[in-house]
């Protein structure tokens, strides 16, 4: 079957589901059949999460750029949503100035990897002026400075088995993402903020930053990366922390 001709059918299946319940479970039949299910689907609003995944990622390319700005359009003030972990092994980390602090890379992976924040450093590095859109309704222009994911997916070698890649930090705030934003090149490890060390607030020593979702994408205090090709096993299943409290997994702007 063409691409084109799926793309159509799936299109008029959404326009269907403003129809009703009915349309939605279609819609979510033929998402399934061209693999656009988000993992969160089975929720409360499980169809309607679908067709916002599905249709984002049928409308958008997977290459699509965030917009980035310029130096003078970096914002005064950068707001900071939370606190950085009060707990050990974070706090200990931290008065160590992060010496002691390792990135785990596993999963499906060739080359399971540990990195310290001096090996990110010296892998080649991106720059990147985009604005951090928090869902609560707060933005900021920053630059930010880290290794692009992609690089270190090539570096440990991922199973072609691999869907999805997930973000352990040192609190609960986990999340994932899906091969598309995996790959994007603007989907960075960042370990650096306006031209800084990444600092305490905005997730230091390593955070992700990913332009094209909302602000809870972009994982904070950075522990652990898992390449994995279902999301079940993890939390409750649902492919991220975000659906308990009543967001979407994917966060598309
Ligand atoms: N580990 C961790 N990452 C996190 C969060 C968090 O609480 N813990 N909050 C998220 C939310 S809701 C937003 S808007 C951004 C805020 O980033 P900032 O504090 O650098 O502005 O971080 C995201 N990443
Ligand atoms: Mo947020």
């Amino acid at each position: 079957m063409s691409k084109s001709f799926s793309r159509r059918k799936l299109m008029t299946a959404g326009f269907t589901a403003a129809g009703g319940v009915a349309g939605l479970t279609v819609a979510a039949r033929l998402a399934s059949r061209y693999g656009l299910i988000p993992p969160d689907w089975a929720g409360v609003y499980g169809p309607g999460e679908t067709l916002t995944y599905a249709a984002q990622h049928i409308l958008t390319s997977a290459h699509s750029l965030a917009r980035e700005f310029s130096r003078s359009e970096i914002s005064r003030v950068a707001q900071v949503s939370g606190e950085h972990p009060q707990t050990d092994p974070y706090q200990s980390l931290f008065s160590g100035s992060f010496a002691d602090w390792r990135l785990a890379v596993d999963g499906l992976v060739a080359r399971p990897a540990s990195f310290s924040l001096a090996q990110l450093k010296q892998f080649p590095s991106r720059s990147q002026i985009t604005e951090h859109i928090c869902e609560e309704g707060w933005s900021f222009v920053a630059e930010w400075t880290g290794v692009p994911l992609s690089y270190v997916m090539n570096l440990v070698g991922i199973s072609p088995r691999a869907k999805y890649v997930a973000f352990f930090p040192f609190d609960e705030a986990w999340d994932s993402l899906d091969m598309q934003d995996v790959w994007h090149p603007q989907t960075l490890l960042a370990y650096g903020m306006n031209g800084r060390d990444m600092p305490v607030d905005h997730g230091a020593p390593l955070r992700l930053k990913v332009p094209r979702q909302l602000g809870y994408k972009s994982v904070k205090y950075l522990a652990r990366i898992t390449v994995t090709d279902t999301l079940k096993n993890f939390g409750k299943g649902e492919g991220s922390s975000a659906p308990e409290g009543g967001y979407s997994w994917y966060a598309g702007i």
